[in-house]
Formats: C-alpha cells, sequence, structure tokens
C-alpha cells in the first residue's frame, strides 16, 4: 500500500504534551452513553461538529471495532468478525455527547486485491490529513507478534505528516506473559531508533477489559487539555 506523503497540517491539534503523557493515569472517564451516529467514505462527509475525534487504526484484524465495544461496555456497539475486513468504512460513535469514536478500515489484507487495498487506503488518508476534528489516532498493534514491516511504515507516515498518534497493542490475553512483554519492548525500542520521543502505549485486552482505564484515562486527560483556557497574550 503506498501512503503519499502529503504536506504538515498546521491546524491540526498537536497534544503529545508532556503533561498529558505523563498525567493521564490520573484520569478517570465514565462513558455514561455510546451510540452510533454515522458509516460513510468520505472526510467531507464526517459529521459537521467541532466535537474532538479519537480514532482507530490498525492492520485488518487487529481487533479495532472490539477495542470500541470494549471501551464503551457495549457488546456489539461496532461490528466484529473473526474474517479480516470487517470495517469497510469510516464509522462515527458518539461518546457522552461530547466526543466521536472513530472506527476506520484496516489496512494490509492483501486478499482483498489490489484495487479494493487501493480504496481503502484513500479512505484512510482522506480522514488521517484531512479530517481536523481528529485530535488523536490510536494505531493497534497485535501484542502476539515481533514488528511488522507494515506497521512500521504507517507510523512512520504518520510522522512525516505531524499527525499526533499513540499506540495501544492489543489481543494482551493471547501471548503468554514473557511473550506480551518481550514483544512490547522490541516495538517500542524499534520506534525508538527512529523517533526522539516516543508516543503513550498501552496494553490491551478487549476479552479481560486490561488497559480500559489506561486508554479512557488518557482521552480525558486530552480532553481536559482542550477545555483549558488558552494562555492569556501578553501585551506590551
Ligand atoms: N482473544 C482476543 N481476541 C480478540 C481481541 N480483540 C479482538 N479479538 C478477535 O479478533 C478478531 C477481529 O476483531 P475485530 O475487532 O473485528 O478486528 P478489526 O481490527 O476491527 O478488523 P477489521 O474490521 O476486519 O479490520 C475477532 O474474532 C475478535 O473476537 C482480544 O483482545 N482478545
Ligand atoms: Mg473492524
Amino acid at each position: 500500500m503506498a501512503w503519499q506523503k502529503q504536506p504538515k497540517n498546521c491546524l491540526r491539534f498537536l497534544l503529545l504534551s508532556p503533561c498529558i503523557k505523563f498525567a493521564f493515569k490520573t484520569f478517570n472517564m465514565i462513558v455514561k452513553s455510546a451510540e452510533f451516529h454515522i458509516s460513510n467514505s468520505r472526510a467531507d462527509r464526517c459529521p459537521d461538529t467541532e466535537m474532538p475525534e479519537f480514532a482507530f487504526i490498525g492492520r485488518s484484524n487487529v481487533g479495532k471495532s472490539s477495542l470500541i465495544n470494549m471501551l464503551t461496555a457495549r457488546k456489539s456497539l461496532a461490528k466484529t468478525s473473526a474474517t479480516p475486513g470487517k470495517t469497510l468504512l469510516i464509522n462515527h460513535f458518539l461518546i457522552n455527547n461530547e466526543w466521536y469514536l472513530v472506527d476506520l478500515p484496516g489496512y494490509g489484507y492483501a486478499k482483498r486485491g489490489k484495487r479494493e487495498m487501493e480504496k481503502l487506503s484513500q479512505i484512510i488518508q482522506h480522514y488521517v490529513l484531512e479530517r481536523q476534528q481528529l485530535t488523536c489516532l490510536f494505531v493497534l498493534i497485535d501484542s502476539r507478534h515481533e514488528p511488522q514491516r507494515i506497521d512500521m511504515e504507517f507510523i512512520e507516515w504518520l510522522g512525516e505528516n505531524g499527525v499526533p498518534f499513540g499506540i495501544i497493542f492489543t489481543k494482551a490475553d493471547k501471548p503468554k506473559r514473557g511473550e506480551l512483554n518481550n514483544n512490547v519492548k522490541r516495538f517500542m525500542t524499534r520506534m525508538s531508533e527512529q523517533w526522539e520521543e516516543l508516543p503513550p502505549h498501552f496494553i490491551t485486552s478487549s476479552q479481560s477489559g486490561m488497559g480500559r482505564d489506561e486508554v479512557l484515562g488518557y482521552v480525558e486527560a486530552v480532553m481536559n487539555s482542550l477545555k483549558a483556557p488558552a494562555e492569556p497574550v501578553v501585551q506590551l
């Protein structure tokens, strides 16, 4: 899949400030309401609101839709499947009438054929690069595997385009503890070879609920920082 480089989008929020990166563990978010809003294939047809969006991206079948159900504690809010390629559109879920969780199609499912892959890549690229409301993109990584080239290339592309992101390791209930720790460590070490500063990362299982408080706490910390009054402008 060819990820095209685009000029930096200067209107995008850059939120991974040190205070959010280290203070989010003290935040707690309660999901009072979660409802499906809309599905579509174009960033310019997404909801016409100013609400912040937190989106999930990653390889097909990595567990994006399952994680949305786990975070919202709704069994089948987002559609999941054991067969890769279930989510093919941009899906908006409104949370607490305040912010959106966005479920995106997966990348890298070669069996779909070149044309279909290209179409999905376009949907993803347009949303990620053009959606001003996109506040943080969570890149989901399957914790059962060693670092995969396709994920590394996608993350590199995010960096080139100045897209704020976090890493979420999924399916942590599957590998043995030692293997899980090794895979996470290897992935973050590989990232540190290219990045001066590492993004926040979370270890989750949609089956056991592991990581739920941490991911929601992070979203809450970012939401709070958006509500905080801007620094006063000092006039001389
Ligand atoms: N054991 C375990 N299985 C999981 C977990 N998360 C997802 N799965 C399973 O992985 C498969 C894919 O999950 P989805 O949530 O549909 O994955 P997706 O990334 O949305 O996939 P696409 O929409 O096809 O790109 C399903 O069979 C899920 O039950 C997890 O944390 N633990
Ligand atoms: Mg899905």
